[in-house]
Formats: structure tokens, C-alpha cells, sequence
């Protein structure tokens, strides 16, 4: 298809005028249809859908020897878990994450929820500590400044490296908040939790209420979770200013259009005018 280049309305401007870098479809064009309208109707129904056993076990345990080294302090506050170890920017510090992050199942819901080229928004490795108590309930999207109730903003994933038990931290839900107006949890919203065998998933909105579960097991609880936000949007990581350009070169074309390196069209994203794509040819 030629690249319009006679512009005489706005509407000639909202299609994706990349020449070069077109969009294409994304690993989820691989999963059954069928399989994704039942996920996006729990989704629209619950706020959330479980997927479970898509790792192997020796996937889990590839996870966990990779992330386990690199992970040292507790949190800076009780959002984050005085008893809970964070990675941050977990795709300059090791490839075993990548598969998760573009993960066909997640894709192929993202693809229907958000428009092309939205974003990953955050990248975490979060182990909970015995001892940590219940996160604070929190949303997602909460962040950005649109009232509720309104349509998710993202999405996000948390895969159970650990097996998640509602006494080692599993995260805890509160089914259907996700349609929720103004309204928070009270004290009796204490969230149900989902409870799940190592290497499932639970995918939910960006409107969801949520938060990390108390761990008053003996053994820490080990999960990653990745956060997607529609292409128009600051993501949480900034990940064009952290992730430098020689790991950009060896992700996948997916996860190099979730760091940054698309256009929301006509323009959102550009460099010197151009696709950021031709930063990596030109390096
Ligand atoms: O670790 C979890 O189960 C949830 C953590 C979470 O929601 C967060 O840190 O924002």
C-alpha cells in the first residue's frame, strides 16, 4: 500500500503512514480466535482471566536462576514491600524475561484491548519475603488523570514463578472492580486471591483493583509482572531513555515496537521527524 501523501483531512492522518516500517501484525495473530473471545469476555465480565501452566517448569527455573542473583534489597516504602525485592529494568539485565513480555496469549488479548503500537509500560521481577504484609489496593491506570468509570488504559500480567498460595503473597483481586466509578475499597474489600500453580498467569485491566498479598509462609514468593499502556501514553519506565541501543538489536520486532520504537500515527513517537526504527539503522 503507497504512503498517502496528500493530506486534506484530519481522518488522512489518524492511518499509520510509516513507509518503511509498517505496522504488522504481532505473535498473538497465532492464537485461536475463539480462545481470545472468551478471554476478552471474562475480561469485560471480571476484570481479569487466569491462564495456567503456560511455562514449563525448567522455563520457571530458568527464570528464577537468572533473576535470583540480581535481586538484593527490600522496598524503599510499604507500597513497594519493606519486605519485597523489585527489579527494575529488567530487559537490560537478562534476555530470560523476553518470552514473557511477548508472550502470544498476552499479545493476542493486547491486540484487541489497545490500539496497535501501544507500549510496555513496566517490567518487574517482585519477590515477596515471608513476613511482608498485604500491598495497599491500588489500580493500575490510576495514575493517569481520567475519571472513572471509563475503558482500561492498559493491561497488565503477573506470572507466578513460585506456585501463588494465599499464604505466600498470591495477589489478591477484587473481582468486576474494574467497573467501578469513583468509588475504593472499604474494609471489608479485602481482594480474593489468586491462587495459581508456578508458570500461570493472570492477565487483568488497567482498572482493576489489586495489590501484592501478605506472605506468612516460610518461602518467598517469586513472579514477574509486565505492564502494557495504549501508544499515547507516558509508560511507567521509561524505556527509550533506559534500555540502550545494542539490546534494542536483539529483541524481537515486538518487543522492540512495545519499548518505543513505533509511531502512534501520525507522529506520537517520532525522532528528528523520522521512525525511530532508523535509530538502529543508523548506529
Ligand atoms: O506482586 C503482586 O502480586 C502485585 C504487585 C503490584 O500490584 C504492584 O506492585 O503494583
Amino acid at each position: 500500500m503507497r504512503v498517502k501523501s496528500d493530506i486534506s483531512t484530519l481522518d488522512d492522518l489518524s492511518g499509520d503512514l510509516a513507509g518503511r516500517y509498517r505496522w504488522t501484525p504481532s505473535a498473538g495473530a497465532s492464537v485461536d480466535r475463539a480462545l481470545v473471545n472468551a478471554d476478552l469476555a471474562a475480561l469485560a465480565r471480571d476484570g481479569y482471566v487466569i491462564w495456567e501452566n503456560l511455562l514449563s517448569d525448567n522455563e520457571c527455573r530458568q527464570v528464577r536462576d537468572a533473576v535470583t542473583p540480581l535481586l538484593s534489597h527490600g522496598g524503599r516504602n510499604s507500597f513497594e514491600g519493606h519486605r519485597t525485592q523489585r527489579l527494575y529494568s529488567v530487559l537490560t539485565k537478562t534476555r530470560v524475561c523476553d518470552r514473557l513480555v511477548e508472550h502470544p496469549r498476552a499479545l493476542a488479548v493486547l491486540d484487541r484491548l489497545l490500539l496497535p503500537n501501544y507500549l510496555l509500560s513496566a517490567l518487574q521481577v517482585i519477590n515477596i519475603q515471608p513476613g511482608e504484609s498485604s500491598q495497599l489496593l491500588h489500580f493500575d491506570d490510576a495514575f493517569y488523570p481520567i475519571p472513572r468509570p471509563r475503558p482500561a488504559l492498559g493491561a497488565a500480567t503477573i506470572w507466578a514463578i513460585d506456585d501463588f498460595t494465599a499464604a505466600n503473597g498470591a495477589t489478591r483481586v477484587i473481582p468486576a472492580s474494574h467497573l467501578w466509578d469513583d468509588r475504593r475499597p472499604t474494609s471489608s474489600d479485602v481482594g480474593q486471591p489468586v491462587v495459581m500453580p508456578a508458570g500461570s498467569c493472570i492477565f487483568f485491566l488497567g482498572t482493576l483493583w489489586h495489590g501484592g498479598g501478605a506472605n506468612s509462609s516460610a518461602a518467598a514468593r517469586l513472579a514477574v509482572t509486565a505492564q502494557y499502556c495504549q501508544p499515547w501514553l507516558r509508560p511507567l519506565e521509561a524505556f527509550t531513555l533506559s534500555v540502550p541501543t545494542d539490546v534494542v538489536k536483539v529483541v524481537s520486532p515486538d518487543i522492540q515496537r512495545m519499548l518505543g520504537y513505533s509511531i502512534h500515527p501520525p507522529f506520537v513517537g517520532a525522532v528528528d521527524g523520522q521512525h525511530p526504527l532508523r535509530l538502529l539503522e543508523q548506529q
